[in-house]
């Protein structure tokens, strides 16, 4: 033949990993980074039994969906989706998103700088079939989470408190060392590390969450 065969389409796969040592690097893909042809496919895997999602943030700007899945619980938990526009692709797992877990995959060749969009998965996620399971619409339905933990430390002066929270259902969230804003009416000065709490999470801006109010005892 004297045309090019197109090659045929491949299977990649990219792990959900919750690393049982914890460390640094707790929650990660792997790998992380993935170079694949159009048409190719790409599932992600849950590797464990935890929570993790699969969120593109960025991506080029023909792409015309949001590209989504939703919250995987259990080890093999799967999401695939059929990459077919050329760029640049930038996902990262929602629950864990500040600890670093995130991850790109470049179909074809890189986007060029002003080629890709950012993804407001946050207002679509509201809008999706799986949204129930969704923090935002949790929250906007309640205008609270509730969760319960053990303090780690308290910052007075910044009035911050680190947090190892349990799992929080309604937004999704595994249980996590979270460092969270507190309302100013929340006497700090009453709480140390190694207390156990109950708390309420307000929404503070699109993306964060502050504690609304704190008490002892789970
Ligand atoms: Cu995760």
């Amino acid at each position: 033949m004297l045309t090019a065969t197109p090659a045929f389409a491949q299977e990649y796969t990219i792990k959900e990993v919750t690393n049982p040592n914890g460390g640094e690097h707790p929650y990660y893909f792997s790998p992380d980074k993935l170079t694949i042809q159009p048409g190719d496919t790409v599932n992600f895997i849950d590797a464990q039994d935890d929570m993790h999602d699969v969120m593109f943030i960025n991506v080029p700007k023909k792409v015309d969906e949001m590209i989504m899945s939703p919250m995987h619980q259990k080890a093999g938990d799967k999401f695939s989706y059929t990459f077919t526009v050329p760029g640049t692709y930038q996902f990262h797992c929602h629950p864990h998103e500040k600890l670093g877990m995130k991850g790109t995959i470049i179909v074809g060749k890189p986007s060029k700088p002003g080629e890709t969009k950012t993804m407001d998965h946050h207002e679509m996620a509201e809008h999706a079939a799986a949204g129930a399971d969704h923090h935002h619409e949790a929250v906007s339905a309640s205008g609270l989470a509730q969760g319960t933990g053990i303090i780690n430390s308290v910052d007075a002066d910044k009035h911050t408190v680190s947090i190892t929270h349990d799992p929080i259902k309604s937004l999704g969230w595994p249980e996590m060392k979270m460092l969270f804003t507190v309302d100013s009416g929340v006497d700090l000065s009453a709480f140390n590390a190694g207390d156990a709490v109950s708390f309420t999470l307000k929404s503070s801006g699109k993306d964060d969450y502050a504690i609304a109010s704190l008490k002892k005892g789970k």
